[in-house]
């Protein structure tokens, strides 16, 4: 039945120029793409559509996400797709990578540049196969790994059990000072001291302050051990110099493209270590993955060409602006803002000062109904369970590459007030996706 509606939907519309019954405009390349997908495959161009609009009249607070430019967008949906080129420049093994070695190499070069390091494997289909290839290029299986675990804002290829990091080594967990919600730099000394890792990962999916790369290194120094450093959330931050570099204290970074630096979906590795260079490009291939996305490596160099420009700059310095301006706006509404606010692209909001039966999952879902899309997120040391959660994680990224700025933050702290203040009243959830809507027609998404 929701097919068949997305079907009507399509199909009302396909001869406009707009592609959804929301009059939602495409940029003209996803109209022409979508008529082409839609005169082959009506189904799949009406959920195609269907994202467009959702994309387009929804507000992105997750902060995980973005929304590319329409030059990254398309690369990814080119010929590239068409090669396996399994190898890297000059030493491929297929014929006909010419092309190939020329967009892989113009990937690597901007990263590097990007970066100010010597080395980028810019193959790694995802943040996770990055590590992947890290842990077996640095570690051999059961050495030990010193990190924050997941609950405490980490990620879980930094040693979840089921995760490759959790099934293979021996993860011993670091957390935050309990008080400030900071990172206890004397504390996680403490435990490197006594467990002597063989690496210690810095670099979380949910901690809203700086991270001292430096201190970092003094103490992986102290007991020999490997750092690596996964800026996925604040790779554009770093690239832009609105974060301190981990360059160059750690001895691997990975990162995710598709965060704060708005590429496209995917993985990098970077080293300033010339022999953890060929250890890497060795595990991510043949190790860990075989052929390359040569498409999204291409979209990622034409990523990466944008953030090398001064603009990528301002908008980096304007996530942190709009951060804090949102930070500020439900500080002020009474929530509580974990480690008391933001040095970055995210807060971590702790709901329990504002209403102590206020959940994270029904926060999420009734923010969803009001079109404002969030992810529940627990909070450090939250008693509830990680599907129900008391707080919530926000991002900036997607909003202000939509070009919204800080007074649209007030309004958005206000609105998130607005719905769950009424605890997800239907009458208030509804009065509120038609503000949403309106906001969000001020900020076109694709043009
Ligand atoms: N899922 C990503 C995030 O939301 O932070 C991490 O992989």
């Amino acid at each position: 039945m929701i097919a068949m509606m997305r079907l009507i939907t399509y199909n009302a519309t396909m001869t406009s120029t707009t592609a959804t019954k929301e009059s939602v405009t495409l940029d003209p390349l996803s109209r022409d793409l979508l008529g082409l997908i839609g005169a082959h495959d009506a189904e799949a161009a009406g959920i195609m559509a269907a994202e467009a609009e959702r994309q387009a009249t929804t507000l992105e607070l997750i902060a995980s996400e973005n929304h590319v430019s329409t030059t990254v967008m398309h690369a990814m949906g080119s010929w590239l797709t068409n090669k396996y080129a399994e190898g890297y420049p000059g030493k491929r093994y297929y014929g006909g990578c010419e092309f190939h070695d020329q967009i892989e190499d113009l990937a690597r070069d901007r990263a590097k540049k990007l970066f100010n390091c010597g080395f980028a494997n810019v193959q790694p289909h995802s943040g996770a196969n990055a590590n992947i290839a890290a842990f077996m290029g640095l570690l051999k299986p059961g050495d030990t790994v010193l990190s924050l675990p997941i609950k405490s804002g980490g990620h879980l290829s930094h040693g979840l059990k089921p995760n490759f990091s959790g099934t293979f080594f021996n993860i011993v967990d670091y957390d935050l000072d309990p008080k400030t919600e900071l990172l206890d730099y004397d504390a996680i000394e403490k435990i490197a001291l006594e467990c002597k890792p063989q690496m210690i990962i810095c670099g979380y999916s949910a901690y809203p302050r700086e991270i001292d790369f430096k201190r970092f290194r003094e103490i992986a120094d102290k007991v020999d051990a490997y750092l690596m450093a996964d800026i996925a959330h604040i790779a554009g931050l770093v690239a832009s110099g609105v974060h301190p570099s981990p360059f160059p204290h750690a001895h691997v970074v990975t990162t995710t493209t598709h965060k704060t630096l708005r590429g496209p979906r995917g993985g990098l590795i970077l080293s300033d270590d010339e022999e953890i260079a060929k250890k890497m490009d060795r595990k991510v291939f043949p190790g860990s993955q075989g052929g390359p996305l040569m498409h999204i490596i291409a979209a990622k160099a034409i990523a990466f060409g944008e953030a090398l420009k001064p603009e990528f700059k301002t908008y980096s310095e304007q996530i942190v602006k709009n951060a804090r301006a949102l930070a500020d706006g439900l500080n002020e509404a009474g929530y509580r803002l974990c480690s008391g606010g933001t040095d970055n692209h995210l807060m971590l909001v702790d709901l329990q000062p504002r209403d102590k039966d206020l959940t994270g999952a029904d926060a999420e879902k009734w923010l969803e109904s009001a079109g404002i899309i969030v992810n529940k997120n627990g909070i450090p040391n939250d008693p509830r369970p990680p599907m129900v959660t008391s707080g919530l994680r926000l991002g900036t990224p997607a909003l202000t590459s939509r070009g919204m700025q800080e007074s649209e933050m007030r309004e958005v702290a206000s609105l998130l007030d607005k719905v769950m203040g009424a605890s997800g009243d239907t009458a208030t959830c509804e009065q509120v996706r038609e503000e949403v809507r309106t906001l969000c027609a001020k900020f076109p998404l694709f043009h």
